[in-house]
Parts: C-alpha cells; sequence; structure tokens
C-alpha cells in the first residue's frame, strides 16, 4: 500500500535536497565574507557577487526547499494516517511537476545574475519576467498539492461522518490551507503589479503596495515552514520517546489558532515604511503578540508529550525523565535540539515584535540571527531529523546513526555560535544584507571583530554538519548494505478526550480567518490603490 505516496514523497525529497546542496552551499561563503574572508571573487565569473549567492541562497533554502520538502511529507502524512492512498494522485504528480516547471524557469535568470533580487523580490529591483512567472507557477503547483491534499481529507470526513479524523491528517491540511489562502498576497503581487511591470506593459510599479502584498503572504510564509515540524513534534516525537500525546484537543486548538492569526500581521515587517500609518502598524504588533500563544501552547504540550515518555522509560525525579529520552536516536535528538533552539529564536521573535524594540534591530544583521534559530534550525533542523526516519522507511535501508548524531550536535553549535555572532554584530549596527568584511576591517571596533569571527567560525562548523548529513541520507539509501524496517512514528493521544465539535467544524473557523484578515488588511490596501503611486521604473542595482 502507499506505493505511489512512497514515490511522490521520495522524488519531492530529492528536488528538496538537490535545491538545499546548492542553497547551503553558499552560507558558508556567506559567513566567511562576514570573517573578513571573501572568496566570492574566486567564483567568478560563475558566480558573479556576494549579492548573486545570496539570492540563491535564500530562494533555494528558504523557499525551495522547504516548499518541496513540505508538500511532499505531508502529503505521506496525510495518506498514511488517513490510512488511504491519495483520492487523485494525479492531481499531487501534476503540482509537482509544475514545481519542478516553475523552479526551471526561475533557475535560468538566477543563474545568470539577471534576477539577483534576494528572496523578498523587493520592487524597485527588477528581474526579467520569465523569473516572476517561474515563481509563480512553483507556489501555483504547490497549490495542486495542497488541493489533493484536501480533497482526500474531505472524502474521508464524507466516508466517516461525525468522526474526528487523526491528529497528523488534521495539521497537515491546516497548513496547506494557511498557505493557499497566505499566497493569495503574492499571487496578486506577481499577477496584478510586477509582472505587467516586468514585461514592460506598464510604466512603473507602486513599491510601497508591493512590498504590503508580499509580507500578506511573508509573515504566514513563517509559520508555513514551521507547522510541519509541528506535525512532527506534536504528532511523531512523543512516540520516537515511548510517549504519547499529552493533548490532543489543546494541539488542534493551537492549529486553528496558526491558522486565524498568522496572515493578518504582515506589517510587523513594515514598521519602519513610510506610507503604513501607525494604527495599522500597532493592530498588527498586538496581533504578533496573540501569535505567540500558540507556539506557547505547543511548547507545554510537547514538553509534557516526551516528559511522558522520558518517565515511560525509568525517568525519575524533577528532571531525571530529560536523561532518559531517547538522546542515541539522531531523529529525535536532532528535532529535540531544533526545539529547544527555538526557545531562542522565538524569544527573538518577542524582540523583533516590539513596535519600539524593532526600531533597534531592523534591517541589520540581528534579524538574520533571528531567522537562522527558526527556519534554519526549528524549521531545517527539524526536517533533517524527520529524514533521518522518512528515508529508512521509504528505503529499507539503515543510515549511519553515529554519523547522523554527530552531524546533529554539530548543527545546534554551529548555529548557536553563528547567530550568537549575527545577533551581536546585529545590535553594533552591523546591516543585514550587506558584505560587512571591508566595513569591519576599516571601522569594526574588537566587539565587531570578534562577532564576526564567531559568524565565521559557526559557518564552518555548519558547513562540516551540513556535509556529514548529506554523507548520511546518500549512503543509506544508495549505498547502505544494511535492511530495517522502520515504521511511521504516529504517536496516539495520552487519554480517550472526546474533540470538541468546535474544533472540527471548519465553516465558523475560516468565515473568523478572512473576517480578520479583512478588518486588519482591507482598509489600508484600498488606501494604497486609491492613492496609487505606481510611478517607479525597475533597477538592475547589483552588476
Ligand atoms: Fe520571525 C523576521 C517576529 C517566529 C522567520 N522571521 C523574520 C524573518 C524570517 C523569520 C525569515 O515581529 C526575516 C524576514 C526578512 O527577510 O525580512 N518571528 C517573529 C515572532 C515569532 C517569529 C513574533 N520567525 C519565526 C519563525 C520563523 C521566522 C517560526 C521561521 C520558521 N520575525 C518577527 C519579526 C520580524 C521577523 C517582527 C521582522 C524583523 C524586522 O524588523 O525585519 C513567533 O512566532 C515566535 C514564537 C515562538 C516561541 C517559542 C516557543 C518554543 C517552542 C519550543 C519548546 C521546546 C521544547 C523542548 C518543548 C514563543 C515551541 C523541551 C525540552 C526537552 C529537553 C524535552
Amino acid at each position: 500500500m502507499f506505493k505511489t505516496e512512497k514515490k511522490l514523497v521520495g522524488w519531492h525529497i530529492v528536488l528538496a535536497l538537490s535545491s538545499l546542496s546548492i542553497g547551503a552551499f553558499f552560507g558558508p561563503l556567506q559567513a566567511w565574507e562576514h570573517a573578513g574572508w571573501n572568496l566570492y571573487p574566486a567564483m567568478q565569473p560563475y558566480i558573479a557577487s556576494y549579492y548573486q549567492g545570496l539570492t540563491l541562497h535564500g530562494i533555494l533554502n528558504a523557499l525551495v526547499f522547504t516548499t518541496f520538502f513540505i508538500t511532499g511529507f505531508l502529503t505521506y502524512v496525510v495518506a498514511t494516517s488517513l490510512d488511504r492512498p491519495m483520492r487523485y494522485p494525479k492531481l499531487s504528480w501534476a503540482g509537482f511537476f509544475t514545481m519542478v516547471v516553475g523552479l526551471l524557469l526561475a533557475a535560468v535568470p538566477l543563474l545568470l545574475n539577471l534576477a539577483s533580487v534576494l528572496y523578498t523580490m523587493y520592487p524597485p529591483m527588477m528581474a526579467p519576467w520569465y523569473f516572476y512567472v517561474g515563481m509563480t507557477v512553483f507556489v501555483v503547483g504547490s497549490w495542486m498539492s495542497g488541493w489533493s491534499m484536501m480533497i482526500t481529507f474531505a472524502t474521508w470526513r464524507k466516508d466517516n461522518p461525525g468522526a474526528t479524523p487523526p491528529f497528523q491528517a488534521f495539521a497537515s491540511v491546516i497548513t496547506m490551507v494557511l498557505w493557499q489562502i497566505c499566497t493569495l498576497g503574492i499571487a496578486a503581487e506577481m499577477l496584478i503589479l510586477v509582472i505587467p511591470w516586468a514585461l514592460g506593459l506598464v510604466p512603473g510599479i507602486d513599491v510601497q503596495l508591493a512590498r504590503t502584498l508580499f509580507w500578506f503572504t511573508g509573515h504566514p510564509l513563517v509559520y508555513f515552514w514551521l507547522l510541519p515540524a509541528y506535525v512532527s513534534w506534536y504528532g511523531m516525537m512523543p512516540k520516537q520517546a515511548d510517549g504519547k500525546l499529552f493533548s490532543d484537543t489543546m494541539a488542534r486548538f493551537a492549529f486553528w489558532l496558526f491558522l486565524l492569526l498568522s496572515t493578518p500581521i504582515g506589517f510587523h515587517h513594515q514598521y519602519v515604511d513610510p506610507g503604513v500609518p501607525a494604527g495599522w502598524k500597532y493592530l498588527h504588533a498586538i496581533l504578533t503578540y496573540a501569535v505567540f500563544f500558540p507556539s506557547l501552547l505547543t511548547a507545554f504540550n510537547v514538553a509534557a508529550s516526551l516528559e511522558y515518555g522520558g518517565r515511560q522509560r525509568g525517568g525519575k525525579g524533577l528532571l531525571g525523565w530529560i536523561k532518559k529520552l531517547p538522546w542515541g536516536d539522531p531523529s529525535y535528538t536532532a528535532q529535540n535540539l531544533a526545539m529547544i533552539i527555538f526557545i531562542l529564536g522565538g524569544a527573538g521573535g518577542v524582540i523583533n515584535a516590539s513596535y519600539n524594540v524593532n526600531l533597534v534591530i531592523h534591517n541589520t544583521a540581528w534579524v538574520p540571527g533571528h531567522f537562522h534559530l527558526t527556519v534554519g534550525t526549528a524549521v531545517t533542523f527539524s526536517f533533517m531529523g524527520i529524514m533521518y526516519w522518512l528515508v529508512p522507511h521509504l528505503t529499507g535501508k539503515a543510515i549511519q546513526r553515529r554519523v547522523a548524531l554527530w552531524q546533529a550536535w554539530l548543527w545546534a553549535a554551529g548555529m548557536l555560535i553563528f547567530s550568537r555572532g549575527l545577533h551581536w554584530i546585529g545590535l553594533l549596527g552591523a546591516p543585514r544584507r550587506t558584505m560587512l568584511g571591508v566595513a569591519i576591517d576599516n571601522y569594526g571596533t574588537g566587539e565587531w571583530q570578534v562577532a564576526s569571527m564567531m559568524t565565521g567560525v559557526g559557518g564552518t562548523i555548519l558547513l562540516i554538519s551540513g556535509l556529514l548529513f548529506f554523507y548520511v541520507i546518500i549512503h543509506g539509501a544508495f549505498f547502505s548494505k544494511e535492511e530495517v524496517v522502520v515504521e511511521i512514528p504516529f504517536a496516539e493521544p495520552l487519554t480517550d478526550e472526546v474533540v470538541p465539535a468546535w474544533l472540527n467544524n471548519w465553516k465558523p473557523w475560516l468565515i473568523a480567518v478572512f473576517a480578520l484578515i479583512i478588518i486588519a488588511y482591507a482598509p489600508m490596501i484600498i488606501n494604497l490603490v486609491t492613492d496609487g503611486a505606481a510611478f517607479s521604473p525597475g533597477f538592475v542595482v547589483w552588476k
């Protein structure tokens, strides 16, 4: 059973890891540049500059790797947790191939240094039209994969009237619905503003409107990355630790809150933008604080589930259960370290979200410090941990667990040093997305040098860890001789709790989601459209 779904997830992983291998390659180059060792000139003419490398790094890692992994992983989770094949597997395949076509179209200008617009693609920087078309087609492909999951889920519900769907399928589908809703912003940006402008059909673009539509998608994007990790933290890790999910009800409630609260908060990325009145920024700041709660619920619920597992394994006393967790299992260890580091990333999020404190860190190296703890660790590191059971599950071949354990601890150590350096140098005033080597040589005090050196050292450790990760996966998939049978670690709820009907009823939640989005965005978007200032021509600033 699930032969097609296995193939689907396998191909998604191949594309995800191919993207990650190229995207991640540029990470150490950037870290070394910050430490004063710039290797980019040696890469000419293949890679023109730091900015081309940074664009490839951001797009391939943050957008392409994550989206391929998420659509593949969640497709598999939906099918297996519902214990039925996808209703329309051809739709999932069509989604996959559409994503590949979009990626190829966008890759050409990226590799030719024609689209070094960084992953936020802010106008008035202008790339060729086919770059934007490629990125749009890529997103449409991910929608199709999402539709396939939603249809399968809806068919299950129809066949099982009144029954509560398994948490794993429910949470996966919420993630794809969130993605569907939030990408309406970037779809509007691309189709109405950017593509006509890049094609020369209109003379100029409204930069502020484009940024607003981008962040409509850009913030919930981070929860599209995070929630599949949460599917595993809630729905699989407790099983890996011999535990059970402490509260299924609370886990579902957290996912509904993410769906409700993650979109109407995009202005917290635009606190310093002109043209957005303070009142709107303040409203988004309050809602940003609200979106902490589902993560705090998660911290409590997941910790309680793991504590139960640790005690089942013989852990005693206040903290003795922690020692008994399965620290010898690289899949578990990577994800538990990712969670622990996410506590720091989340604390940084509180600082970023504060309207006034944000002014200290906005557009400084602090921000990449924050997002390497979140998307670079809570998310990517969790995905690595998931692959440590998923790849043997798919191939039937064992991975080298000891090497994988080394990889996990090195990732944690490297990321802590690397992002400590970035946070620190950001507080000293170093800008983000900027070559720092020259600035540090000329203006840097001792503190600048220590902080930037930490970034370089951390980046080097991450490089070693990344190489070990690829070694473990490639060796496990193609060269391992040891056969294994790895089951999907689906965790069960701790008690026979009955999930309340209001957590199973989609309609009121979806109405609330759209109502809150309209309240938080519509007046401002109408204002930006009616006061339209679509006059900016395109600029190519990176050559
Ligand atoms: Fe963020 C900027 C605010 C979370 C990613 N963020 C970014 C950017 C990225 C990013 C990529 O308000 C840069 C965008 C750009 O290019 O300009 N962020 C937040 C807030 C949260 C947050 C409030 N961010 C994330 C996540 C990301 C991510 C998650 C990726 C996946 N972020 C901001 C703001 C900015 C920003 C501003 C703009 C800054 C600027 O000025 O440019 C919150 O969601 C965080 C809540 C999280 C927690 C932590 C809960 C902890 C858990 C772990 C529990 C541990 C356990 C372990 C159970 C409160 C769940 C137990 C241990 C055992 C041993 C058992």
